[in-house]
């Protein structure tokens, strides 16, 4: 590698990220991705960009020698990868480290929702067991459900082989079947919905994706019906969703990603039948670090070697200038 590369970390990026950069590169930490912070100097100088969260393209194109994009996270519908392709920049993502853990939390969330057991904690803090006597009978429960999964990626699939162990039948939708795994396989996902009592949803937010959860495929869901909600927020249409839970289109949700995040709209706040958690899928400390050294990796692999580690689909280069 000749000389540090320069790399730009705008706002928020985790501290596992901004402790081993300064090993590798030149990090120049700003407030925010706005063009404005960058000076003629840094324009010249950045070859990559270290990101969490969402990177406006017009941030991008401040810098005329960028190289690279990595981003924290597997989902990465924060960062316009068609853009950065047409620029010949490579975007990677921290795909499958955070696969287990999201899963994990996944099943969490499924069992806090069919069997209230966050409401059930608090009916003890609040000293209620002993004055008011047991916590009322969960009216759902995961025993003899149909789980469909809206994807059956890798975190999907690490879902569904933990779903195996409970003994529950999974089916799924993608846009391709897939021949190696035995689960049921729908087509389009109102079919899916219909044919299930149990939602899991776990594929990336993109166009195609978006509020593709919507009043039809809840009703289609039925009245046992639960929603699980742990890819991207803007999947679900949050409005539809609220009106269902209200109504009994639906029995419940339990959701960990939220279209306009950190802000969770007032009317699912306000439902009893739901369980929220704020976008903890992978927040462990361990897999956290794991993304966060994947990142830096990422970064030292592309100007060490020619070769990014886990280039997104859209961007399947290799670096053009020596190495
Ligand atoms: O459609 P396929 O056969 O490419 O399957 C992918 C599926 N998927 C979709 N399914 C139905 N309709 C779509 N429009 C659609 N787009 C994608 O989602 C595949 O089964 C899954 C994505 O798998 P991976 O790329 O391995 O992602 P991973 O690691 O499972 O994470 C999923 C998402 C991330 O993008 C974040 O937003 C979130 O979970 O953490």
């Amino acid at each position: 590698m000749q000389g540090r590369p320069t790399i730009v970390v705008p706002g928020r990026m985790s501290e596992f990220v901004r402790e081993r950069l300064p090993d590798h590169f030149q990090p120049v930490f700003l407030d925010a991705a706005d063009p404005a912070l960058v000076t003629a100097d840094l324009a010249a100088s950045v070859s990559g960009i270290a990101i969490q969260g969402k990177l406006p393209s017009g941030f991008v194109d401040a810098f005329p020698n960028l190289e690279i994009i990595a981003s924290f996270g597997v989902g990465y519908d924060g960062v316009d990868a068609a853009h950065a392709a047409g620029r010949g920049i490579v975007v990677t993502n921290t795909s499958d480290v955070l696969s287990e853990e999201v899963a994990d939390t996944t099943i969490g969330l499924l069992i806090n929702t069919l069997r209230r057991l966050p409401a059930a904690e608090q009916w003890l803090r609040q000293g209620r067991w002993a004055k008011e006597g047991p916590f009322a009978l969960s009216p759902l429960t995961l025993r003899g459900r149909t789980v469909g999964l809206y994807g059956l990626g890798r975190i999907g699939r690490a879902i569904a082989r933990r779903l195996e162990s409970f003994g529950v039948s999974i089916a799924y939708h993608t846009r391709q079947p897939r021949d190696d795994l035995a689960y049921a396989y729908y087509p389009t996902l109102v079919e899916m919905a219909g044919a299930v009592d149990t939602l899991i949803v776990i594929v990336p937010g993109t166009e195609e994706t978006r509020r593709t959860v919507n009043a039809e495929v809840l009703a289609a869901l039925g009245d046992e019906g639960v929603l699980i909600s742990v890819g991207r927020g803007t999947t679900v249409d949050e409005a539809a969703l609220a009106d269902a839970l209200q109504r009994g289109v639906i029995a419940a949700a339990g959701l960990d990603v939220f279209e306009n995040e950190p802000y969770v709209p007032d009317a699912l706040l306000a439902l009893p039948n739901v369980s929220l958690l704020p976008h903890v899928g992978s927040a462990s400390r361990a897999t956290r670090k794991a993304m966060g050294d994947l990142v830096v990796d990422n970064l030292v692999s592309w100007f060490k070697t020619g070769a990014a580690l886990t280039p997104v689909a859209e961007t399947p280069f290799r670096r053009r200038k020596p190495v």
